[in-house]
């Protein structure tokens, strides 16, 4: 079992050295809308590189544009919306989709603040130390719905794909995010929370961010970030 967690550590960190991912296209109506279009094109656009570390803005949405150009989709409360990866989520990895508020005209609003909230989370299945497998691994699509009692108003909607092949040591998670802008109609008069910031949300020390996948295989698996908000 040694020698095959070793092999496996090995293909992780050959995989890691081939082309990556990132979310350029937000579905909506059941559409897949142009890269770019309705989301804030990363700064990783080309390399298609992770973020590591979890304290930096690059974390937020993975963008340092200051004129943002994506256009912001009108979407019902209530409504089933995706992001589209460029590949598949190849890697051992878990989901997390949070939202943002924007105070007001969400084309010059950074995200940054105590303002998200999680609204949806694909997390690993464990089998008391037997097994680990991810149902978010070989995924190209992930879709959520989006509260119904949300309030309505512009949002920033941020995907996060934690990889945790080579997680082991610290920094080793990679991070493949982006944020897409929609604007609710339809919404409610709900409370979202609880609300974290990017940075601040990871330590990077978190139990299921730090993690050894392999040897020993963990018994349980703690999803990172703060609980689901449902509406
Ligand atoms: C939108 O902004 C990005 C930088 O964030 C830039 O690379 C891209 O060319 C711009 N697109 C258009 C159509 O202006
Ligand atoms: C938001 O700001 C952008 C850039 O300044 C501007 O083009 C757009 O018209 C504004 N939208 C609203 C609804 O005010
Ligand atoms: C989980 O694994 C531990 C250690 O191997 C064992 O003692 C325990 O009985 C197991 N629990 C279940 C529910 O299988
Ligand atoms: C969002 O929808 C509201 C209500 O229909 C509208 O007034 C506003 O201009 C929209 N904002 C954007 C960015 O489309
Ligand atoms: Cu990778």
């Amino acid at each position: 079992m040694k020698s095959f967690a070793r092999v496996a550590t090995l293909l992780a960190a050959v995989s890691s050295t081939l082309a990556h991912y990132t979310f350029p296209s937000l579905i909506v109506g059941g559409t897949t809308t142009t890269a770019w279009e309705y989301v804030r094109e990363t700064n990783n656009y080309n390399s298609q590189a992770p973020v590591t570390n979890v304290n930096i803005a690059d974390i937020r949405c993975y963008t340092s544009a200051t004129n943002v150009n994506a256009s912001t989709a009108p979407v019902a409360a209530g409504a089933t919306v995706g992001f589209a990866c460029d590949n598949t989520m190849y890697h051992p990895s878990v989901v997390n989709v949070y939202m943002a508020k924007a105070p007001s005209n969400i084309t010059t609003w950074d995200g940054s603040g105590t303002v998200w909230f999680k609204i949806y989370q694909i997390t690993a299945v464990t089998n008391n130390g037997t097994s680990i497998t991810f149902p978010a691994q070989g995924q190209e699509i992930v879709y959520f719905t989006i509260p119904k009692s949300l309030p309505s108003g512009e949002y920033l909607v941020r995907i996060e794909n934690i990889a945790i092949h080579a997680a082991s040591t610290y920094g080793g998670a990679q991070f493949y995010l982006a944020c897409g802008q929609i604007n609710v109609t339809g919404g409610g008069s709900g409370t979202p929370g609880p609300l974290v910031a990017f940075p601040g949300a990871y330590t990077g020390y978190e139990p299921g961010i730090l993690i050894d996948i392999y040897s020993p295989i963990p018994a349980t698996y703690t999803q990172p970030g703060s609980a689901v908000w449902t509406g």
